[in-house]
């Protein structure tokens, strides 16, 4: 890197942060949550879409003091978002999703507006506000309850996990595999096969509806490390890893390497520093994926909400331990469903986040929870049924058929096992819209998404 021109990013953050005028945001989220659209969506409706008919519950827009966004020069080394890529796939015909991401990604936003009242609008012409966001893949997210767990610990984790309804068949293999492989072999040959192998479970896992957690995220989506020796990393069965062993020690090396160099410097470079977080949950699939589903949300989310540091922030904790002050839990693609529906969508999300953030410190901060929609993909209306108006939503499927339904109620608490084992929830992916940029994105509340996380930085 141009270490001159890291150094210039770096005070010019420093400042901006000394006067209040450097957010950086956190879009959290698991793998499909919705994280790349949200981002997609929020940069374009702040550089592109500042009709106030648009974004009418945005403060600064509806009072015509916004004068506009836009991309800030990036540091030549930092990857860069693909905003331009993923609007580009929403204007392909017929329309399509941005791909799920595969490595890290930032986008630095410089937003203009006149202050409301005060001494700086009547001293400036004009005031800034930066903003940084960044996007990974939501299998990376995981890594993170890995920093609080030895390598026997995550064994003795990971085959509790792999216990479970959804998973046992699967995993059955692999546990009959290392059940009889001589623990003595650490060769290069026998750890890569061992590796292959779980891999292939972590796969086929990744693809079930529902199996959230699957570690390590990189043997998912390497990234840069693709063939990193200490890739070579999977789960012995717990009574293995407790025996001293040549694979177990070799193991051991490995995951404490994983945690040193990549879990802690990716957390330490991109979620230590955050000032406002965005925690979307896509709570209509893992309806649609069943009980376990819902509880194994749970338990990622409840891991992964401890690793983030909430609180107000003074002057020097924002310049020297920032802390999150502002979290937004939204519930993500709320346009699967009818609009009637959302405020149970809302309940729903609360309810199942509640255990999860137990033992955050979370209460810290502002709160606020909506459901939202990054890109629209439906249009709501009524049809009639039996004389009567009854809700609908009209979109087109993954397999282009024109739909109009009625997607079903959501429950606003978290149904017990038995409504699922009587009751299929089916929530269907949609395709985008046809939309060109001129346009303004459809959205639901992205508006007011943008007033809770950036309202009152722009008054
Ligand atoms: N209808 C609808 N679908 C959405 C919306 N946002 C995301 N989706 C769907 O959810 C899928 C995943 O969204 P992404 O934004 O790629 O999710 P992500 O969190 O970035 O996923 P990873 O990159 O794999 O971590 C998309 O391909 C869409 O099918 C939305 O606002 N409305
Ligand atoms: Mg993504």
């Amino acid at each position: 890197m141009n270490v001159f021109k890291h150094l210039q990013h770096q005070r010019r953050e420093l400042t901006g942060r000394a006067f209040d005028r450097h957010l950086r945001l956190g879009v959290t989220g698991l793998s499909g949550s919705g994280k790349t659209a949200f981002i997609t969506s929020l940069v374009h409706q702040l550089t592109q879409g500042d009709q106030p008919s648009n974004l009418p519950f945005f403060d600064v827009v509806r009072e015509q003091r916004y004068l506009g966004g836009r991309l800030a020069s990036q540091v030549l080394a930092v990857p860069r978002f693909p905003l331009e890529q993923n609007l580009q796939y929403l204007q392909q015909t017929p329309p399509a999703w941005p791909p799920s991401t595969t490595g890290w990604s930032q986008l630095s936003l410089q937003l203009r507006y006149k202050a409301a009242s005060g001494l700086r609008s009547h001293l400036q012409s004009h005031s800034e506000l930066a903003l940084d966001i960044i996007d990974y893949p939501g299998e990376w997210l995981l890594d993170l309850p890995m920093l609080d767990m030895s390598y026997a610990q995550w064994c003795e984790f990971s085959w509790q996990l792999f216990a479970k309804t959804h998973r046992s068949a699967a995993a059955q293999p692999f546990a009959q595999l290392l059940q009889n492989t001589d623990l003595q072999d650490a060769s290069e040959l026998h750890l890569q096969q061992l590796t292959d192998s779980y891999k292939q479970l972590l796969t086929q896992f990744h693809q079930t509806p529902g199996a959230y957690l699957n570690q390590p995220g990189r043997l998912l989506v390497p990234g840069v490390l693709s063939g990193a020796p200490m890739l070579q990393l999977f789960p012995l069965l717990p009574q293995q890893a407790e025996q001293p062993s040549a694979l177990a020690t070799q193991l051991e090396q490995h995951y404490d390497s994983y945690r040193k160099h990549v879990i802690k410097p990716f957390y330490q470079q991109h979620f230590s520093a955050l000032d406002r977080q965005v925690i979307l949950v896509d709570c209509l699939s893992a309806l649609n994926a069943g009980y376990a589903a819902i509880t194994e949300l749970q338990q990622a989310l409840r891991l992964i909400l401890q690793s983030f540091n909430y609180g107000p922030s003074s002057l020097l904790s924002r310049l020297f331990k920032p802390k999150i002050s502002k979290v937004l839990f939204a519930a993500s693609k709320s346009d699967h469903a009818t609009p009637e529906q959302h405020k149970a969508l809302t309940l729903l999300l609360q309810q199942l986040l509640q255990q999860p953030l137990k033992n955050s410190q979370y209460q810290a901060a502002t709160t606020e929870a909506m459901a939202i929609a990054a890109i629209r993909a439906s249009s709501s209306g009524f049809v009639q049924a039996d004389g009567l108006a009854q809700p609908c939503i009209s979109g087109t499927g993954l397999d282009q058929q024109a739909l109009t339904y009625f997607p079903g109620d959501i429950p606003p608490t978290v149904p017990p096992q038995e409504v699922f084992e009587q009751h299929k929830f089916a929530f269907l992916p949609l395709r985008p819209l046809p939309w060109n940029d001129t346009q303004a994105l459809p959205h639901v509340r992205m508006d007011h998404v943008l007033q809770f996380i950036l309202g009152d930085k722009l008054r």
